[in-house]
């Protein structure tokens, strides 16, 4: 298709010609759009592909997504790790061979009322210890906050917007505001920290709006970016809406990479398990997100047990597979030179 091609060539696209490509069908011209993905990602990265531990510590919060599991007012088992565990199972985590710490926590009123003093020990400590990356994931924080992390030296800063047609947020992200949300990442950005972006797929949106959000991670000069298939979750609003074919997430996956042929791609492992690895890397991703220590008691975002326990989330199980489809798992070392790559970029 043409506007393959132009994408193979390094030019960016229309959003028109996003929108074709987001429409596409027929099995044949699928493949072509992941071929096309896969061959673009292997310009830059080769055959690697990078690994994150997931750290998701405090499953209280203060907000109401309506998509969510962990939402205030759903009626659930909570946990808030004691920071001096976090430390540890992010030591495990590193030592089984990840290329960087996620920690991850719900908008917990805890943090917010001690101004984040245990995140803020928790990311030094970690980064002391394991001498890895952090990626710090904790909704909307202060400029304060975003300067005090900025400091120590954490290397990402991961906030979603799921969406970037401002009525379908109002509706997911209920009494959240919108360009606060975008304030908190363009202001990590300011101070020189690497952001992600994300969407979520199959909330009531359309290509255009897919199409949108996929330029706009381009505008705000995200260095990784995400989509993930939403799943509908017991007890909250959207518990009856139906989780969209994967056919989506993968088309988006590849577009995603046309578009942004350097940036980080996770194949998050939090919506379809490990089993859900293999077509993701498929079509463009290069990073396996949501790698989880067994038996922890840990969750996910989206799957709060799916393939934990089994040790299915592992670094071991996920290597074997990756060496089965002919990639290769990257090193500590090639993560941190990527990395390096990207801040000298920004200018850092
Ligand atoms: N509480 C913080 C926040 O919301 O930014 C940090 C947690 S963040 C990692 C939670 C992300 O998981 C959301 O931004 C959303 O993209 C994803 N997520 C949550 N619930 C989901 C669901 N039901 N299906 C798919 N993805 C979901
Ligand atoms: C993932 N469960 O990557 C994680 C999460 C938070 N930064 C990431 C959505 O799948
Ligand atoms: Fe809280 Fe994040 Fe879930 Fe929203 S997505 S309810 S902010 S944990």
């Amino acid at each position: 298709m043409k506007e393959i091609e132009k994408a193979i060539r390094g030019e960016v696209l229309t959003k028109e010609e996003i929108v074709t490509l987001l429409s596409i069908t027929d099995k044949n011209e699928m493949e072509e759009l992941f071929a096309a993905a896969r061959q673009v990602r292997e310009k830059t990265f080769g055959k690697k592909i990078f690994m994150y531990g997931f750290v998701y510590f405090s499953t209280w919060c203060r907000n109401n997504c309506n998509f969510c599991y962990y939402r205030k007012s759903n009626n659930i088992e909570r946990y808030r790790k004691d920071p001096k565990e976090v430390v540890e199972l992010a030591v495990r985590l590193a030592e089984s061979g990840v290329h960087l710490l996620d920690l991850t926590m719900g908008e917990d009123p805890t943090y917010h009322k001690e101004n984040f003093a245990s995140v803020l020990k928790i990311a030094e400590d970690i980064k002391k210890e394991t001498g890895l990356p952090v990626m710090l994931s904790p909704g909307v924080i202060s400029d304060e906050l975003i300067d005090s992390f900025a400091e120590l030296g954490v290397e990402w800063f991961a906030l979603y917007q799921e969406t970037h047609n401002r009525e379908i947020f109002k509706n997911l992200r209920i009494n959240q505001d919108y360009d606060e949300r975008m304030h908190a990442k363009l202001y990590a950005k300011e101070k020189g920290i690497l952001i992600e972006e994300g969407l979520l797929a199959g909330i009531g949106e359309n290509y255009e709006d897919i199409a949108e959000s996929i330029l706009e991670m381009k505008k705000i000069g995200a260095s990784q970016v995400r989509v993930m298939s939403f799943i509908p979750q017991k007890g909250s609003p959207m518990e009856s809406v139906h989780t969209p074919g994967r056919e989506l997430e993968l088309k988006i996956i590849a577009l995603l990479r046309l578009v942004h042929p350097k940036a980080l791609i996770p194949a998050s492992l939090d919506v379809d398990g490990i089993e859900g690895l293999q077509c993701r890397i498929d079509s463009g991703s290069n990073v396996v997100t949501s790698i989880i220590p067994p038996l922890t008691g840990l969750a996910g975002v989206a799957q709060n047990s799916m393939d934990v326990d089994e040790g299915g989330r592992t670094v071991q199980e996920v290597s074997a597979i990756l060496r089965e489809m002919g990639m290769e798992p990257a090193t500590a070392l090639d993560y941190r030179t990527y990395i390096d790559q990207l801040f000298a970029e920004n200018g850092k």
